[in-house]
């Protein structure tokens, strides 16, 4: 092949990269420095969540679960017979259990997942549980989902986002989300939707430094992450986890805090950071019972019922179309 033939290697550009390290290099590029938490699950990411979602200190699973058990013939009742549930990153499906558990109505289940192995394994298990419930598996981003599948049964169309995951959204991102899912979902649908609260910040703090250290190995996961997919020199000793509580947005904040200055390559390009400097990695909101009736308002849902557990709390809200 022609020298001249060869493809002009554009230095600037990072099309020619994965999705992880071009997102990489963009929010290295921003200032202040920002990651989305979504690149936390890589394999051994999506590992260290569930050690997080066992600590004594992180109650939000624990909690959800409790009271998904205790409202779920609520829920069963509302949605009818011949639903259909639709779960928006559904992972693992296993909250889904409970509900389904309680709502022989359901006909079909369409979990929407990015991870097509989580998708297909949770599919098999669930399958095999329920053999007369319709199975329907839709692989990619629940925040930009296809149309529900064809032949589905006739009953109430229902949505399930349990675990606060709506928390890593911003508000608008979070009113979007919403809006395109009714949409989706269409006249008369429900809407199972799970935040967390806000509490006491020590509460929420401990829940995400917790004293064995599993969130700051999870949130030191990414520059391993980096190193490994993006060609990057991370030296992870030289950042440190931190949490906080910024009132103003009522939201959790994940860092990592440079120990010291230090410049890091990813995949040829240099990045400086000065000491205590951070790459922020995670936002976690926490709402209020007015709080999140407003945002699924402005979405084009109504609140029909508003279940708040007991403490630590959280919320499960059913909406409605
Ligand atoms: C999976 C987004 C609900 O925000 O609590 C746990 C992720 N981050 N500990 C959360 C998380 C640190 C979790 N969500």
């Amino acid at each position: 092949r022609l020298a001249e033939d060869a493809p002009a290697r554009r230095s600037q550009g990072t099309d020619d990269l994965e999705p992880f390290a071009q997102a990489l290099i963009e929010g290295l590029s921003a200032s202040p420095k920002a990651m989305s938490p979504k690149w936390f699950y890589d394999a051994a990411g999506s590992r260290l969540f569930e050690d997080i979602t066992r600590l004594p200190e992180y109650y939000p699973t624990r909690q959800e679960a409790a009271l998904l058990a205790e409202v779920s013939p609520r829920l069963a009742e509302a949605m009818g017979e011949d639903a259909v549930l639709v779960e928006f990153g559904s992972g693992a499906s296993e909250k889904t259990e409970v509900l389904l558990d309680a709502a022989p109505g359901v006909a079909a289940y369409v979990p929407i997942d990015i991870s097509e192995t989580a998708l297909e394994e949770a599919a098999v298990r669930i399958r095999t549980l329920y053999p007369r419930l319709d199975v329907r598996p839709m692989a990619g981003d629940f925040l930009h989902p296809a149309a529900l599948p064809e032949g589905l049964p006739s009953g109430c169309r229902v949505g399930f986002f349990p675990g606060s995951t709506i928390g890593n959204l911003d508000p608008e991102e979070a009113r979007a989300f919403l809006k395109d899912a009714r949409a989706m979902l269409g006249e008369g649908s429900l809407f199972i939707l799970g935040v967390d609260l806000v509490k006491d910040p020590a509460v929420l703090i401990a829940a995400y430094d917790d004293s064995a250290g599993v969130t700051a190995a999870f949130n030191l996961n990414l520059l391993e992450r980096a190193n490994v997919e993006a060609d990057a020199d991370f030296d992870p000793s030289a950042f440190h986890h931190q949490a906080l509580w910024n009132a103003d947005e009522a939201r959790i904040e994940m860092h990592l805090r440079a120990r010291r200055d230090q410049v890091v390559e990813v995949s040829g390009r240099r990045f400086k950071f000065r000491e205590g400097e951070t790459l922020h990695t995670e936002n976690s909101r926490k709402f209020t019972p007015d709080r999140v009736t407003a945002l699924a308002e402005s979405a084009g849902w109504r609140v029909r019922d508003l279940y708040v557990g007991p403490e630590p709390s959280v919320a499960l809200v059913l909406l409605g179309a």
